[in-house]
């Protein structure tokens, strides 16, 4: 009887997620929609040109949340009150992003699928493209009738977001003479930049990308009245910038440059950037010559920045904040971090957003605006001012250094974990190992390489002839694949979390890095359930399984070819887009190899997981969990993201317990 009930509850699970004709249907609308993006909707999709010419959203008023505010929407939209068409959308600017959530709210409203999609072809028809097109993956991300929607990568969509301007205009010359061409990308800068030999990493496509996505899952003007509240949204906003930067830091390391620097307001950048990239109307990303200063703006200035951030190390140092409604909130226990991180990405929060500020915000801003801080040029928006550009400036990296320090000195006031705290009784790792993928790869040690990566730009333009194909292609880097190898006791059939990470082991100086010192720069690898039985086990874990990565995206091509297919390995409800490239999960090393401590640990599930009936195998399913979250419902894993090194380590001999197990493995990268 039992085991019937728990096969029935299996089917409706699997049937709640499966994917049906309708899917396929509302999947390609969707990719439809987002191809040529900067053109008017294509003659090509009768579909869409039906829905252009016949639909009139005043007539189905009804049909969404707020009808009345529909109504103000297409009056504004009609009488030129929006950012115009060839005019560049920036998320940062206060007035682009009034507009944005207008829209967005109007589509998140929608009460039905058809009712959004007429909608969002109306919007795509009369409004600055990537406006729209901001607004509407955010609501295809949320909207529970899009769940399993593949939304095509975003250098697919807007390639000019992620292209240097030399390629663009190739690819452009190759279309108008129909030639069938294949671009290569170089990174920017030269050999004379030191911080060119890392430009690999912030400047890479999927980087870029997972950036802009996790932003358009967790988007920092998420209003807690709409229906999804996410679960520790202020800790991820932490943990995802927090791991960027100490990856970064790691590739400085294989490239014999120092840890990055943490901005400060006073102090001038020295390292210039010049993005070589022009958006899509023509204007020119500005570049920033070496050793600028931080200028006032006309609407906030540097000392304004700075007060604010003193609010958040006042409210650190004292250990708890007040809320609006006057009750305190103590900062000293594991959600601390949260709390922090609201307040620093400024979030819709419960606490007096007017006497913090947005410290984020406005660092992202005055830097982007470094170079006409009183706009008397015009310039457009630097890189900093769009979540899928970034990163490719270094300065990105040393910003959020700087905020990551708000953070640390959070976490460095709470108490160190105790012994209770960081053991699992009557569990013991007794040995890790990595396993390269062929027989004869030397133990523990993974090799790293740089591989190609091909974009296709058919989709830049529309009306470009079929057999033209335009690709660009870019260096990336990758990992041969590993597996780990744990073998762990246990006293009794239980059921732990295996916890892994990576720090380097010497410094830039060469000196062996303490677990003191490092324990605040490691890397997660991975995360993941497992059940023990008494006595001997043996885990064997790919590294491609990692909680933190996601496989290659699929390309618009693919995605079209999956549905033409009814494929159905490559559609799931549940299915997440956000995570980190794994392809950078491991760092490039040295060719002739370069030190890790390899940290693995594994901590009671019972103690650990905070959803009830969350079984292991279930909690196994969950993908890109460690930087992006869930979209509904709680974290499983109660502990704080980081953990156990999160805290300070006082004394490395009493941290390590016996359900830990620190290995060393060695980095080399593959000339
Ligand atoms: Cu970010």
């Amino acid at each position: 009887m039992k085991l019937a009930l728990v096969l029935i509850g299996l089917c409706a699970l699997a049937a709640a997620d499966a994917v049906d004709d309708t899917f396929y249907k509302h999947q390609t609308q969707v990719l439809h929609l987002v191809e040529h993006i900067y053109e008017p909707i294509s003659s090509h999709y009768e579909d869409l040109i039906y829905i252009k010419k016949t639909y009139d959203p005043l007539q189905h008023l009804d049909l969404f949340k707020d009808g009345e505010q529909v109504k103000h929407f297409v009056h504004d939209v009609t009488h030129g009150k929006f950012l115009a068409h060839d005019e560049i959308f920036n998320i940062f600017h206060p007035q682009h992003r009034r507009q944005m959530i207008y829209l967005f709210e109007i589509l998140y409203g929608a009460k039905d699928f058809d009712t959004f999609f007429n909608m969002a072809v109306w919007a795509r028809d009369h409004m600055s493209p990537r406006m729209f097109l901001y607004a509407f993956s955010v609501a295809v991300l949320h909207r529970a009738d899009c769940k399993g929607i593949t939304l095509p990568p975003a250098y697919e969509i807007t390639p000019d977001m992620f292209l240097t301007t030399d390629v663009m205009r190739k690819a452009y010359q190759a279309k108008m003479t129909a030639q069938k061409t294949v671009i290569p990308m170089k990174f920017t800068g030269s050999i004379k930049n030191p911080e060119q030999r890392v430009a690999y990493f912030g400047e890479d496509i999927g980087i870029n990308s997972h950036h802009s996505h996790w932003h358009m899952d967790f988007p920092f003007w998420w209003k807690r009245s709409y229906d999804i509240t996410k679960d520790r949204r202020g800790e991820l906003f932490f943990y995802m910038h927090h791991q960027m930067v100490n990856r970064f830091d790691a590739e400085r390391l294989s490239n014999f440059l120092p840890q990055v620097e943490p901005l400060d307001w006073h102090h001038e950048i020295e390292e210039g950037f010049a993005p070589a990239a022009m958006y899509f109307n023509g204007q020119e990303f500005p570049m920033r010559p070496d050793g600028m200063h931080f200028h006032d703006l006309p609407w906030f200035t540097v000392k304004d920045t700075e007060e604010y951030e003193d609010r958040i190390r006042d409210i650190i140092a004292k250990g708890y904040v007040k809320a609006k409604d006057g009750h305190v909130v103590f900062l000293n226990g594991t959600e601390g971090i949260d709390v922090l991180g609201l307040v620093v990405e400024s979030l819709d929060h419960d606490f007096n957003s007017h006497y913090f500020g947005r410290l984020h915000l406005n660092a992202h801003v005055l830097l982007s605006k470094i170079t006409d801080p009183e706009q008397k040029f015009g310039t457009p928006p630097g890189v900093m001012e769009h979540f899928e550009t970034a990163t490719r400036d270094p300065a990105f990296f040393r910003l959020h250094k700087h905020i990551d320090n708000l953070f640390k000195m959070h976490k460095e006031m709470l108490s160190p974990y105790t012994k209770e705290e960081l053991d699992f009784p009557g569990v013991i790792v007794d040995a890790v190992k990595v396993v390269g993928k062929s027989e004869d790869s030397t133990a523990n040690q993974i090799v790293t390489f740089f591989d190609e990566s091909h974009i296709n730009l058919g989709n830049m333009w529309a009306h470009t002839p079929e057999k033209v194909g335009i690709e660009v292609t870019t260096k990336r880097l990758n990992h041969e694949s590993f597996k780990y190898v744990i073998t762990a006791t246990a006293d009794k059939d239980t059921e732990g979390i295996v916890r892994i990470f990576l720090s380097p082991t010497y410094n830039w100086f060469g000196q062996e890095i303490t677990l003191q010192d490092g324990h605040w720069g490691v890397i997660e690898m991975d995360r993941f359930p497992v059940k023990l039985t008494a006595g001997e086990n043996v885990i064997t874990r790919s590294g491609k399984k990692s909680v933190v990565t996601i496989d290659e995206p699929m390309s618009f091509a693919e995605i079209h070819k999956a549905v033409a297919d009814k494929d159905a390995t490559h559609f799931h409800k549940e299915f997440r887009h956000c995570g980190f490239p794994h392809r950078l999960l491991v760092p490039k090393g040295r060719p002739e190899g370069m030190h890790y401590k390899l940290m693995v640990v594994i901590t009671d599930y019972h103690k650990d997981v905070v959803v009830p009936d969350m079984d292991v195998e279930h909690m196994d399913k969950l993908q890109s969990v460690g930087y992006c979250g869930v979209m509904e419902g709680k974290i499983p894993d109660g502990k704080p993201m980081g953990f156990p090194f999160d805290r300070p380590v006082p004394c490395e001999e009493t941290f390590i317990t016996k359900n830990m197990k620190f290995v060393d493995i060695t980095v080399k990268t593959r000339v």
